[in-house]
């Protein structure tokens, strides 16, 4: 079933103007490309040309840097916090139906919630098939053959990811959530534990960011590796580079939250001879400038108008 863009469409009303008034822009004369319909101000303008980012580590904050470059974007701020506060200001904006511009990436729950959409991106500077990864420390399948056959067989998608996501979003707690998961979808857990034999109790440490996506891998995961595996599964919740550097130093043994190739390329080019790659565990992901859909741009390119 598909989970995501079941978002109802109740934000399609405009009241661009109030937009406009509220955050205090002035008119940028004709011809301009108005950001929320109705407005006569530029989008740049209503947005105080300010793009909303998240922890100043996350991939995406480079690309971001890159496309503002990419697209001659001289007088636009990347704004750093966290997702918790962009996600704030992204729901703030939206129940004013203000314009705003957002850095995002899919899956993620608020294309569920909200009627959003991602601006083209015609110079890729968010590049174009990417992945997320499970990384390994060295040693891993010598000093844990289970976790490792374990890490490596799992996989799953953009519509599995987002029932844990959304019920979390909902007020489920993470190990909940992935309890529930795990419980409703035994053919999967079945085929990841497939042939593995259980163990004893064994820890094993998992580096991730508090990104919306990747609490619920690292929830998931923890889940199946204690209630079927028998390990006994630490977190380390920490920002992206010393999750690279977590794995690379052997801190964390694996992670399941590297995307790859572009968003995490400088950490990759940092660490890959210190880490193994074991391969895809969700393809077809995303990220890129998100707005949402009542702003009238479509590409990356109107914000230069
Ligand atoms: N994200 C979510 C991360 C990867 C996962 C897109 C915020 C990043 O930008 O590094």
């Amino acid at each position: 079933m598909k989970k995501f863009n079941f978002g109802p469409k109740k934000w399609l009303g405009m009241t661009g103007l109030a937009a406009v008034l509220a955050l205090g822009a002035c008119s940028s004369g004709g011809g301009a490309t108005s950001g929320a319909a109705g407005s006569d101000a530029s989008l740049g303008d209503q947005v105080k040309h300010k793009i909303i980012g998240i922890d100043p580590g996350a991939g995406i904050m480079t690309a971001t840097q890159k496309a503002i470059d990419d697209y001659g974007l001289d007088d636009w701020t990347l704004v750093e916090g966290s997702s918790a506060a962009m996600n704030a200001a992204l729901d703030k904006a939206i129940k004013k139906e203000d314009p705003i511009i957002v850095t995002g990436w899919t899956p993620h729950w608020m294309f569920s919630k909200y009627d959003l959409k991602y601006l083209e991106d015609p110079k890729k500077s968010y590049g174009e098939a990417e992945e997320i990864h499970t990384i390994a420390r060295q040693g891993l399948k010598e000093d844990h053959p289970e976790a490792y056959q374990f890490l490596s067989n799992f996989q799953w998608t953009e519509d599995e990811m987002g029932e844990i996501m959304i019920a979390i979003q909902d007020g489920t707690a993470p190990e909940q959530a992935a309890a529930d998961f795990a419980e409703a979808h035994p053919e999967r857990v079945a085929e990841w534990t497939d042939g593995i034999k259980p163990v004893s109790g064994d820890t094993i440490t998992l580096a991730y960011v508090a990104w919306d996506s990747e609490i619920a891998s690292f929830s998931l995961v923890q889940n199946v590796m204690q209630e079927k595996l028998g390990f006994k599964v630490n977190g380390m919740q920490v920002e992206a580079g010393p999750m690279w550097l977590g794995v690379a130093q052997s801190d964390a043994d694996a992670s399941l939250a590297a995307w790859l190739p572009l968003t995490h390329a400088d950490y990759w080019a940092k660490y890959q001879d210190k880490v193994e790659d074991l391969g895809a565990n969700m393809t077809g992901v995303k990220t890129g400038l998100v707005v949402p859909s009542y702003v009238e741009a479509t590409s990356i390119e109107d914000l230069t108008k």
